[in-house]
């Protein structure tokens, strides 16, 4: 059979699962496919995750084959932060333990996604960054993601990637990367009041709400390979950008006494390196891409179940929470 063809449905494997995506993606995926078609595993030991790591190539094939998996959600990767302080490591993860899973999707016929990143740009892209532009990142993590993207064209197999900005979510913490900064901080300004940014406060990046990236993922998933372009190994997509001020400032719309300090760490040299924002023209003409989330709706929404979950886990634990937002 061959690339794009019509193939019989089986199931849906998921890498990397308990992960900052991967834990809101199987629960999409379970709802649109049923829970038992999906498969969530893990290097981590969780319930209702088997353990799969992406570095067993044969522990890969026997899982894709024996359970007749048709789909692949690659998500096991080292991210920006992680992947600098241990460079061999993120090579080997990102790069070995991907044409690993593309071995095994080749062999079952399997579609693949596998997520690219902003951080494929370096420093001598456009700060708006177009889809088409020279792919020079300074980080490993990037240069792994820029293999990634070539891999998808070059596999043989229908893979498609997104070039994901920094994500934004409440269910799982953020993964080791350099925009963790905009997740960690809703955690902070509502247990402590204080954060301490790793970025200085001019920092903008493009992000994106988690509701967002999974929408963008299952749409680009469904849509007919014969109608995408070989952008599909990794599409910009746009959610939207700001500044690590402008991110405190809409913050304290709801608290506000909360205050952040801003004192960089070598974190600030990877965001250095990457756009201030994104095109995503090819994206919304090939596949409709759109984003629903602005700041300021991504603030409300984060706090408001943030403080939910606060609130569930202090009657759980028998304490009072206050319960304002
Ligand atoms: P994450 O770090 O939160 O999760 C990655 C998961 O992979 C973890 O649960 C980890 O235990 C697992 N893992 C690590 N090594 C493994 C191995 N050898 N075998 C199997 N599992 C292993 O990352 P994430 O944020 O969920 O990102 C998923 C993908 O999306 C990655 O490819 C990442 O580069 C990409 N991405 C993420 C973001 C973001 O902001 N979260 C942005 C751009 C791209
Ligand atoms: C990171 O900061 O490493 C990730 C990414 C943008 O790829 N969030």
């Amino acid at each position: 059979m061959s690339i794009g063809m019509d193939r019989p449905s089986g199931r849906v494997l998921v890498t990397g699962a308990l992960g900052q995506i991967g834990t809101e993606l199987v629960e999409a995926l379970r709802e649109k496919h049923g829970h038992k078609a999906v498969i969530a595993t893990d290097i981590r030991e969780s319930k209702g995750c088997q353990i799969l790591d992406v570095m067993d190539k044969e522990g890969i094939e026997k899982l894709v084959h024996g359970e007749n998996i048709t789909e692949i959600y690659h998500l096991a990767a080292l991210l920006s932060a992680t992947g600098e302080k241990n460079p061999e490591l993120c090579w080997k993860i990102n790069v070995i333990g991907l044409e690993n899973v593309i071995s095994a999707a080749k062999k079952n016929n399997a579609r693949l996604f596998s997520p690219s990143s902003i951080a494929v740009f370096g420093p001598d892209c456009p700060k708006i960054a177009p889809q088409i532009t020279p792919l020079n990142p300074t980080t490993v993590y990037g240069k792994t993601k820029v293999v990634g993207e070539q891999l998808a064209i070059t596999s043989g197999i229908d893979m498609r990637g997104i070039r994901y900005p920094g994500l934004i979510s409440y269910k799982a913490p953020a993964g080791g990367g350099t925009t963790d900064y905009a997740v960690e901080i809703f955690h902070a300004a509502l247990e402590n009041g204080h954060y301490d940014c790793f970025v200085r406060e001019d920092t903008r990046l493009p992000m994106m709400y988690m509701d967002d990236a999974i929408r963008a993922t299952l749409e680009l998933m469904d849509f007919p390979l014969e109608d995408l372009s070989e952008a599909r190994g990794g599409y910009n997509i746009s959610g939207c950008s700001f500044t690590a001020k402008a991110l405190v400032e809409s913050i304290q719309r709801h608290l506000p006494h909360f205050t952040c300090t801003f004192n960089p760490d070598i974190r600030q040299t990877y965001a250095d390196s990457w756009p201030d924002e994104i095109q995503d023209d090819v994206a919304y003409n090939e596949w409709g891409w759109k984003a629903n989330f602005d700041l300021d709706k991504i603030v409300d929404d984060m706090l408001e179940n943030l403080k939910i979950s606060e609130r569930v886990a202090t009657r759980s634990s028998g304490g009072s929470g206050d319960g304002s937002f």
